[in-house]
């Protein structure tokens, strides 16, 4: 793995409707990821926080059920800018958040530097969604169709270029809750989904050993987009979209340690943590127990 990490905070909340959101970054860094990463001798450069207005009156429909879609376009071509950037000078970008919709900026800074980027999508939700799908508006339920160039306009070419990620290169692990639009799409592009069905069946070893064989076969980098409602609310209740029946946090690190064996993973996103939401920060410290494991943390 990359030795040079570049951390970077995304404190965004315009992708959804809960307040709090936005203080992501903030507790994932209070619940100690630099040391974390240190002790096992990266080199930690933390940029601090993508510039995010705030503005408390916010929360506009659209004319296309895109809520808040201007600040969630202008934030996202920084972030984007950023991690190309980090990238460019050889850091693995880390990147901290704050709502799902930053992952528009995320891969488009990353997938400029692959002929074929992979993307693991590790959440209860598809974020199969597009304005025309949608059931709320929310943008945090329409990056992955955006980055494979699915939706609106304005989605599909953040940072200037679309699409970002072919569909065959997609994997998403821990979905249980998909709208019906997200599950149309999933069978038109034959999108690869481990559902907590197959889970519960193949248990997470064989999802993983499976994941990263096929992976392997069709991509030179690969992007691992975690949300943290992946996990179930009762070990991570500090999300906004909670949604029963999911994986616990030993599935989600043991898969996490095997990424690190695989050394396939270039670049990472921790997601929808909401401190407000939470009991004692026990999201933000379950976030930096999975970066931990990702970066080669071994037990003994
Ligand atoms: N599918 C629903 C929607 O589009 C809920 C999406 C919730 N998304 C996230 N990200 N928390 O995974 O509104
Ligand atoms: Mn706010
Ligand atoms: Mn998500
Ligand atoms: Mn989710």
């Amino acid at each position: 793995m990359n030795k040079k990490i570049s951390i970077i905070g995304v404190p965004i909340d315009y992708g959804q409707s809960r307040r709090g959101v936005d203080m992501g970054p903030s507790a994932i860094r209070y619940a100690g990821v630099s040391d974390r990463l240190e002790k096992l001798n990266y080199v930690v450069n933390d940029l601090g926080d993508v510039p995010v207005t705030q503005l408390e009156q916010y929360k506009k429909k659209n004319t296309d059920n895109l809520n808040n879609l201007e600040q969630v376009i202008e934030i996202n071509e920084n972030v984007a800018k950023t991690v190309d950037q980090e990238m460019q000078n050889d850091y693995f970008p880390l990147i901290l958040g704050g709502d799902h919709s930053m992952a528009l900026g995320t891969i488009a800074g990353v997938a400029k530097h692959y002929q074929s980027l992979g993307v693991i999508w590790y959440d209860a939700h598809g974020d199969l969604n597009t304005n025309e799908t949608s059931p709320s508006g929310n943008i945090h339920g329409m990056p992955l169709a955006a980055t494979l160039g699915i939706g609106h306009d304005r989605l599909i070419n953040i940072y200037g270029y679309t699409p970002k990620v072919k569909p065959e290169n997609i994997v998403v692990i821990g979905a249980r809750d998909l709208d019906d639009g997200e599950k149309e799409l999933i069978k038109k592009e034959n999108i690869k989904v481990y559902t907590m069905h197959e889970i519960d069946r193949m248990g997470m070893p064989k999802v993983i050993e499976e994941t990263i064989s096929y992976l392997k076969e069709r991509t030179d980098g690969v992007h691992l987009s975690l949300d943290l409602d992946g996990l179930d609310p009762s070990e991570a209740p500090g999300v906004g979209t909670p949604v029963i029946g999911g994986l616990s946090y030993r599935e989600s690190r043991l898969a996490m340690e095997m990424l690190y064996e695989s050394n396939i993973v270039t670049s990472a996103e921790f997601v929808e943590v909401n401190p407000i939401l939470d009991e004692k920060n026990k999201t933000a410290r379950l976030a930096v127990g999975l970066i931990g494991s990702l970066f080669g943390e071994k037990l003994k």
